[in-house]
């Protein structure tokens, strides 16, 4: 039997039981050594389930968004075996975590690995932008070009516009994988507008509601769910500073800075900083005056410090990726900056995982 296992399940097991404040660890360990022993693996009651996936993003070292780690939602799916069965369970996610813009932290588990058989999700994210590379250049989200085309191999089609929801695409298993579009009236996006600049709607930009990463592990005392996407809500940063601006995205800076009448022939008239401030103040301002959840770098930094806080409280130092908790704009002026973090990965966690398709 597998030893590794066994102790992987039972260093989960006495810390989930012990922050649960449960009494029965020792016929629950036993139950498990007799589970591995008989089928070489053991299954994860709900309570286990729910409570490893919330100490998994409790240990996420690169997320600022922790503070709210213990109101995760978990859905278990682990019954389901076909390609449509878990379509209908992505959609139903997507539907729940976006509430009409009042976004719920939300994860949906499917069935784990064993002995080689997995579920994968081959998006990055449930909801993304197709990439498509044409005569004139790239068209849509770069970071997407190698997904589109698997997707276009498979049969996609998709209208080479710059924001083209791709299809889910489910793998079951090492068989053929099966896509499906998702119905578009389960995804909320918002048009981009500015609270001064008029002319800022007419670029004609937009971006999704909800992000939800669908291509991680989560681990959870030795069992590995290879498809468990999860989502919280959007800090501005990520659409504003990165999405839309990275020169290997959809590299906005040099339009927005030349609607605002800037010099961007001199580095020395900041222009792209000018410019990553109008765009951030563009999503924060089309987000909230619909109604969708997000957060400015600003509160969010807060919020992580009474994170930090909240852990010492409970006899634990909070560990951390400083290269990515600090944001990308104004990094200084968070107290992120100023502080250090331990880089150390405990488990339950989110991993990487080896791309499903290549
Ligand atoms: C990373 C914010 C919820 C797990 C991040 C990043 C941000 C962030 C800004 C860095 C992303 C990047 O630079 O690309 C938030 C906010 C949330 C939230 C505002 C609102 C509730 C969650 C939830 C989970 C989670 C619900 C899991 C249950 C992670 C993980 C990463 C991450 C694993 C690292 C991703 C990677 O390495 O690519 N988060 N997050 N976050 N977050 Fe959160
Ligand atoms: N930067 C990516 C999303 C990464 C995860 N961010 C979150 N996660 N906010 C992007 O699409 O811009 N979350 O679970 O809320």
């Amino acid at each position: 039997m597998s030893k590794e296992l066994y102790q992987e399940a039972e260093q989960f097991i006495r810390q989930c039981y012990e922050e649960l404040g449960k009494t029965d660890v020792e016929h629950r360990l036993a139950e498990i050594h007799q589970s591995i022993q008989d089928r070489g693996t053991y299954d994860h009651t709900f309570e286990e389930l729910e409570y490893g996936a919330k100490i998994a993003w409790r240990n996420s070292n690169r997320c600022i968004g922790r503070l709210f780690w213990n109101s995760l939602k978990v859905f278990d799916h682990r019954e389901l075996e076909s390609e449509q069965e878990i379509r209908d369970a992505l959609v139903d996610h997507i539907d729940y975590a976006t509430n009409n813009g009042r976004i719920r932290s939300t994860i949906s588990i499917f069935r784990p690995k064993l002995s080689g058989k997995e579920i994968r999700l081959w998006n990055h994210q449930l909801l993304r932008y197709a990439g498509y590379e044409t005569d004139q250049g790239v068209i849509g989200d770069p970071a997407s070009l190698a997904f589109t085309k698997k997707c276009q191999d498979l049969g996609w089609k998709g209208t080479e516009g710059s924001f083209d929801i791709l299809p889910l695409v489910i793998q079951i298993d090492g068989k053929e994988p099966q896509w499906f579009d998702i119905p578009e009236e389960k995804i909320l996006e918002v048009p981009l507008r500015h609270p001064e600049y008029d002319w800022f709607e007419d670029l004609g930009l937009k971006w999704y509601a909800v992000p939800i990463i669908s291509d991680m592990e989560l681990e959870i005392g030795g069992i590995h769910y290879t498809a468990a996407p999860f989502n919280g809500w959007y800090m501005e940063t990520e659409i504003g500073a990165r999405n839309l601006a990275d020169e290997f995205r959809y590299n906005l800076l040099p339009v927005v800075a030349e609607a605002m009448g800037l010099n961007t022939k001199r580095n020395s008239t900041l222009w792209k900083d000018r410019a990553l401030i109008e765009l951030n103040q563009a999503v924060i301002y089309s987000y909230k005056t619909d109604k969708v959840n997000i957060v400015d770098h600003h509160s969010a930094a807060q919020q992580f410090q009474l994170f930090e806080n909240k852990e010492r409280k409970c006899g634990r130092e909070a560990t951390g990726d400083w290269t990515w908790l600090i944001p990308p704009i104004s990094p200084a002026s968070t107290h992120i900056f100023h502080s250090t973090y331990e880089d150390r990965v405990d488990t339950p966690n989110y991993f990487y995982q080896e791309k499903a398709y290549e």
